[in-house]
């Protein structure tokens, strides 16, 4: 296959900073090699422009911290990804989840609007909340609601015109969802496994059942937070939450969506550096992205 990276080193969207190196640490932590050990042909292509949070006040527009910068950048790397041949698949690191604003609506766009998109988020968050029903105002906290065309008309009009319908969504690993966001995501119909739904039903069925539910979908983009892992396992996040995919749980939902051949697109998102122990989170994202890509134990 043909691969291609694309850095998005964003911190804006988050409550934290440190996830602007998310790019680089997973760099380091030898990505591209390892992709080509696999036998594809892989091809960095670079970051995307962001601004420095050191050069502009905090502010934030309607409940919206940073939206100018970060409407920058997600258009940038829209713009990026849309581009892309047909025939590659696009890697794109972020960054803070915000990115996957420009991620998912470039990657939508790649195939002409005609074309269903299917998105699996992959998380402890739904990243479901409007301005409205924010308790942050962190727009790292509110990409899917935007992806779908609800919140700030900016961000939700990214795709000129083009939104993710709510049923080409299923969010896997969920534990922690905000009161009023809980009420939108009831309202709207978007399908997500819980931890809950791992326990009982174990990666296997809901990965099965994910791919069906996405059957129709011609694209399926894959959008990982590194804190859908257990902290135990991803400790370089900004938002922890206890209760997390184990290791195996996390390579046997990639392992299972690589041997359907249907996943078209990755985000590697929230890898925090700063926070980190000796790139450890990086390293196993690394892996994920890895088993994604057809690494098989035998
Ligand atoms: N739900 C909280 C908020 O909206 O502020 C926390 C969001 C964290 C988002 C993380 C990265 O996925
Ligand atoms: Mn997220
Ligand atoms: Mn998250
Ligand atoms: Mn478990």
């Amino acid at each position: 296959m043909n691969v291609n990276i694309l850095g998005i080193p964003m911190d804006l969207g988050a409550g934290r900073r440190g996830v602007d190196m998310g790019p680089s640490a997973l760099r380091n932590a030898h990505l591209a090699r390892t992709l080509r050990g696999l036998g594809h042909t892989v091809c960095d292509l670079g970051d995307v422009p962001v601004a420095l949070p050191e050069t502009m006040d905090k502010h934030a527009s309607a409940g919206l911290v940073f939206l100018e910068p970060i409407l920058e950048a997600c258009r940038a790397a829209a713009q990026r990804v849309a581009a892309l041949p047909d025939d590659v698949f696009p890697i794109t690191l972020g960054g803070d989840h915000s990115v996957s604003m420009g991620t998912v609506t470039g990657n939508a766009l790649r195939g002409g609007t005609g074309e269903r998109t299917g998105l699996i988020w992959v998380d402890a968050h739904t990243d479901y909340n409007t301005p409205e029903t924010s308790p942050s105002g962190n727009i790292h906290g509110m990409p899917v609601a935007h992806l779908t065309g609800l919140g700030d008309a900016s961000l939700a009009g990214l795709g000129g015109g083009w939104t993710l319908r709510p049923e080409d969504i299923v969010m896997i690993g969920i534990r922690s969802v905000d009161v009023r966001e809980r009420e939108l995501l009831r309202e709207i119909g978007v399908k997500a496994y819980t931890m809950k739904d791992v326990d009982q039903l174990g990666i296997t069925r809901i990965t099965e059942e994910t791919l069906e539910r996405l059957s129709d979908a011609a694209r399926l983009h894959v959008s990982f937070d590194a804190d859908a892992l257990d902290p135990s396992v991803a400790p370089g996040v900004g938002t922890p939450v206890p209760g997390g995919l184990t290791y195996r749980e996390g390579h046997l939902l990639m392992e299972l969506l690589s041997e359907s051949g249907r996943v078209t697109s990755l985000d590697i998102v929230e890898v925090n550096p700063v926070l980190d122990t000796r790139n450890q989170t990086a390293e196993v994202m690394v892996g994920m992205a890895a088993s994604l890509l057809g690494q098989r134990i035998l």
